[in-house]
């Protein structure tokens, strides 16, 4: 049983000055660097969406950012306009250790679905194939940093945790965006989904 180190979205957009800043989401750079050299792999995902993405505010007329619209596949939070692909905004925090990555998984590509998840799509069904690579490596034990530790890194630990994986996210490696109190009610779930916070 090999143990992975799962780095959560870890890009400008979601650092101070970025589109969808989460508040103090450089400070966790340094630290996550660090922890690299203690797993037997390391992996990177990505949030990356097309212009026209479904959870962006601004493609729906007269909507606001962090309203809930229902969608095929649930409620959806919209969100301003972040991490567009092949902008700056989508690339990694510059000091991030990119090189030290096996995988970089990339998630939220397709226009009419998000994905917070690094495992399935937000429909909950439309798996990005991150399962089945960690099982081939034999990576089962699992531990999760990086942003936003209310969204990607809950839905994915949780996801993680009910495929069977052994789940543990580090939370002094992840900043929250905490809108309505995202992020208690995120810890909570957690906690229930047997994810280990420490
Ligand atoms: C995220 C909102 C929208 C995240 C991504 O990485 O937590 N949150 N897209
Ligand atoms: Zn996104």
């Amino acid at each position: 049983m090999a143990r992975a180190l799962i780095v959560v979205d870890l890009q400008q957009d979601f650092c101070p000055g970025g589109a969808l800043a989460v508040s103090g989401g450089d400070e966790i750079v340094g630290p996550i660097n660090a922890l690299m050299d203690h797993y037997d792999a390391v992996v990177l995902t990505q949030d990356v969406h097309p212009r026209n993405h479904t959870s962006f505010a601004d493609n729906h007329p007269g909507a606001e950012p962090h309203q809930i619209v229902r969608m095929p596949y649930g409620g959806q939070i919209l969100w301003p306009v972040h991490c567009v692909i092949g902008t700056p905004g989508a690339d990694f925090h510059e000091q991030l250790h990119v090189n030290r990555a096996d995988l970089i998984l990339r998630k939220g590509f397709r226009p009419e679905i998000d994905s917070y998840s690094a495992f399935y799509e937000n429909d909950h069904r439309t798996s990005t194939g991150l399962a089945g690579y960690l099982r081939e490596r034999d990576l089962s034990d699992l531990s999760f940093v990086g942003l936003a530790h209310d969204f990607c890194v809950t839905w994915s630990a949780m996801d993680a945790a009910r495929l069977g994986f052994k789940v543990r996210v580090i939370e002094k490696a992840c900043r929250a965006i905490n809108v309505n109190g995202s992020l208690a009610s995120a810890r909570d779930g957690m906690r229930r989904a047997g994810v280990e916070l420490v």
